[in-house]
């Protein structure tokens, strides 16, 4: 099946970064020439900045990882699970490929969507059987379609904007990606800003991002942080989280505090509960509906702990914010104040065609709060 499709998409999840397979999904990329997409849950486990990484899928996938998944003749799901936000609408979905199900957990086998045929078992041990016996393929028709569709969409893309003046989520993990060269260890809540983070922070390692996926448990990052801390005492850490996650468990700042550890803390502070904001604003007629949101002074919330509070409130001044973060003992919480009613884009609404997405409105100006 793998070596007679035209075009396949291997669908790489978390099973590839639990299982320590990311070293051999590498070599049975190139030589099977195949394009990887990523859940959410999988980023990392295969490099991002690799030219046949794709992004990731899904809800908040980029447009063409989506175009090229409900073009496909064969998709390879290795160590995921065809979750709601990865399919949409399952009647719909990928209907001209046939599936193959790498997948530890015989349960999820024909649970979501049917398959044609299943590999269970550890999904090393299956892409290492696999490896003998796939041939080595030149797919340069169906990379080259994939590229014309990211020819089309990547208008999305927000980082050329003009305005020095304004600061967007999606500059704060954009600089903090290049700042940091994609090595930090990133922890990250629920919301907007964890789609940004996914979105924009390229993860080229396997476990450099830590998230709360299938529960979506907002409050998550901070105590999480804290965990990989006392795991990882030599790793940059970034608790990306927003304002409304962030006081769920802004608590655990005192924990952090009393164990003199080392974090630094980037609040998205968009000033609502920005996803579902976000889905009353195209869903239910901008109806805002107990999702603005009033926080303290998150400056004065870190001093009051003895730790360290910064304010960025323009793009120029994430780096030199960054910077300090990075060069500051103890936690450092730093208050990014972003557009607040900017949307997280690409967008397929809940239970719809992977087509039928929700694009960035252009000009981009159109989404800012004071237009
Ligand atoms: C404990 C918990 N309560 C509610 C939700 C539902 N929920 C998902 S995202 C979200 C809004 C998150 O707002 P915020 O933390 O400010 O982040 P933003 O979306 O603005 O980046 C809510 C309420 C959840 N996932 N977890």
């Amino acid at each position: 099946m793998i070596d007679g499709a035209k075009r396949p998409v291997i669908l790489a999840g978390h099973g590839i970064v639990r299982a320590e397979a990311s070293a051999l999904l590498g070599t049975f990329v190139e030589k099977t020439g195949i394009p990887v997409a990523s859940t959410l849950l999988g980023l990392g486990g295969f490099p991002a900045t690799h030219g046949l990484a794709l992004g990731m899928m899904g809800m908040h996938g980029e447009a063409w990882v989506n175009q090229a998944i409900q073009e496909a003749d064969l998709l390879v799901a290795l160590g995921m699970r065809f979750d709601d936000r990865v399919t949409g609408n399952r009647e719909t979905y990928a209907v001209n490929a046939k599936k193959i199900h790498c997948e530890l957990d015989p349960a999820e086998i024909n649970k979501n969507v049917r398959v044609d045929l299943a590999l269970v078992g550890d999904v090393k041990d299956t892409l290492t059987s696999l490896l003998s016996l796939v041939a080595k393929t030149d797919r340069h028709g169906w990379l080259d379609r994939i590229g014309s569709l990211k020819g089309d969409s990547s208008v999305r893309d927000i980082q050329q904007m003009p305005h020095q003046d304004r600061l967007f989520a999606a500059h704060v993990m954009h600089d903090l990606w290049r700042i940091t060269e994609g090595k930090a260890l990133v922890v990250s809540d629920v919301g907007q800003h964890q789609m940004w983070e996914a979105q924009y922070y390229k993860h080229d390692y396997p476990r450099k991002l830590i998230t709360s996926g299938g529960l979506g448990t907002m409050g998550f990052a901070l105590p999480a942080a804290i965990g990989a801390r006392f795991a990882m005492p030599d790793e940059e850490i970034w608790v990306v989280v927003g304002d409304g996650g962030f006081q769920m468990t802004a608590c655990e700042l005192s924990t952090a505090a009393q164990e003199g550890i080392k974090l630094n803390v980037a609040i998205i502070n968009n000033g609502y509960l920005g996803m579902v904001r976000q889905w009353q604003q195209f869903f239910y007629d901008g109806r805002y509906s107990a999702t603005p949101l009033r926080s303290p002074d998150f400056v004065k919330l870190a001093e009051a702990h003895g730790l360290t509070g910064l304010r960025v409130t323009k793009r120029d001044e994430v780096e030199g914010a960054v910077a300090l973060a990075r060069a500051t003992p103890g936690v450092v919480v730093i208050d990014f104040r972003v557009e607040q009613e900017d949307s997280v884009y690409p967008m397929v609404p809940a239970g719809a065609d992977l087509h039928d997405m929700i694009r960035r409105p252009s000009p981009l100006v159109e989404t800012a709060a004071d237009e």
